[in-house]
């Protein structure tokens, strides 16, 4: 197939799926098409089959909002006619999706019957996608979708709960390459990160407020009085500076340490032992299948998809959004030398259900299906 992908192209869960879905893709056979308006962060190679397309946005004095979906519209509409291209799948609905219905509507008229396949991601539904001015473009642009996804069963319910959806919505949950999230031998870079031996508590985001790093913060404050430990918290965003005020003003010191936004996140979740995901909303929690693919527990909150993913009791545990002291008590728990080890193989094992090469297959069955529907 001919595929074109349309996606947040910088650090982010939605952009990091769809790029690593390419690439999946790519590797099947399939010739895939980026449409963004830069490189994806991790498309940094060169691959016979993947292709892409930046698009370029005029700029005018009149504009004080360039208008991009128009210029995404319009490079969809040349790259499905001159690469001829069979489908369009759009990777957060805002406002990939509308700007795919116009492109649709506009190779119409050339002749060209194009399906698009909307992949929700989370805060396209929950955060950002519900504010009155966005829900009925929403709305509309995923009803006129030909197929859509979602990446988890909550998700799918927050979906239908928040919208007037009249279409079949399909759960493909997100997926993580086990070649590249592997635990690696960082022993070195565990002995200077941790010169005592302590235990690695670490957090990767965007550090915006649903993330709720404060909890992070707090969680290890109390836990660190009771088992040696240091906090590294990776990722970049409006959260950072406020969290490096917080923890300066709780005397945290060299403990916790903000290393700012990194590529080869692998070789940190490699030396951690013990992931914390406290957001307020999750629609599934990319980075935690990251960190127990690295055979690392995760202690997350219960909302949102995290319960798909974390599993209370064997791959870590899940508490109630700002339940700071079940966090510790259960962080305490896993840490102990006796159960760590066994949280780690769980973390793993479950891991793997959802490694790329069982998920991406979901996808192009998907794209069959609607395919065959057109
Ligand atoms: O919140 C983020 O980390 C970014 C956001 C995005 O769209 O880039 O992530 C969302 O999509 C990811 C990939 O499907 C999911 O794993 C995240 O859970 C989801 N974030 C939220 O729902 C808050």
């Amino acid at each position: 197939m001919k595929i074109g992908i349309v996606c947040y192209p910088t650090f982010g869960g939605s952009g990091v799926v769809a790029t690593e879905l390419g690439k999946g893709l790519a590797k099947n056979g399939h010739q895939v098409h980026f449409i963004t308006y830069t490189q994806p962060a991790r498309l940094d190679f060169f691959n016979e089959n993947i292709f892409y397309h930046e698009v370029n946005i005029a700029s005018y004095p009149l504009f004080q909002y360039p208008p991009y979906e128009s210029a995404l519209a319009g490079k969809m509409v040349d790259v499905v006619k001159y690469e001829k291209l069979d489908l369009l799948h759009v990777h957060y609905a805002i406002p990939h999706a509308t700007s795919a219905f116009l492109a649709k509507q506009i190779l119409k008229c050339h002749g060209i019957n194009i399906p698009v396949i909307t992949t929700l991601h989370g805060t396209d539904i929950t955060i950002v996608g519900k504010d009155a001015s966005l829900a009925p473009v929403v709305t509309f642009s995923i009803n006129e979708s030909d197929g859509v996804t979602t990446v988890s069963e909550d998700l799918r319910k927050d979906t239908y709960e928040a919208f007037e959806i009249r279409k079949e919505i399909e759960v493909i949950p997100n997926f993580v390459d086990l070649e590249r999230f592997k635990k690696q031998r960082k022993e070195h870079f565990k002995r200077i990160i941790c010169p005592n031996d302590e235990k690695l508590l670490v957090h990767t985001s965007n550090f915006r407020k649903v993330k709720r790093i404060e909890d992070i913060i707090q969680v290890f404050a109390k836990l660190k009085k009771q088992i040696p430990s240091k906090l590294l918290l990776v990722g970049d965003g409006p959260e950072r500076g406020p969290m490096e005020q917080l923890s300066r003003d709780m005397n945290l010191g060299e403990d916790v340490r903000f290393v700012g936004k990194l590529d080869a996140i692998e070789e940190v979740l490699s030396v951690a032992d013990l992931f914390l995901m406290p957001s307020e909303k999750e629609s599934f929690g990319l980075a935690a299948l990251e960190a127990m693919a690295c055979e690392v527990p995760v202690i997350s909150s219960n909302t949102g998809g995290l319960p798909e993913l974390n599993v209370q009791g064997v791959t870590g545990f899940l508490s109630n959004v700002g339940d700071v002291d079940d966090m510790v008590k259960n962080a305490i728990y896993i840490l102990q030398d006796e159960n760590l080890p066994t949280f780690k193989a769980n973390a793993l094992a479950r891991a793997q259900e959802f490694d790329i090469t069982n998920i991406v297959p979901m996808y192009e069955r998907h794209y069959e299906k609607v395919l065959e529907g057109m």
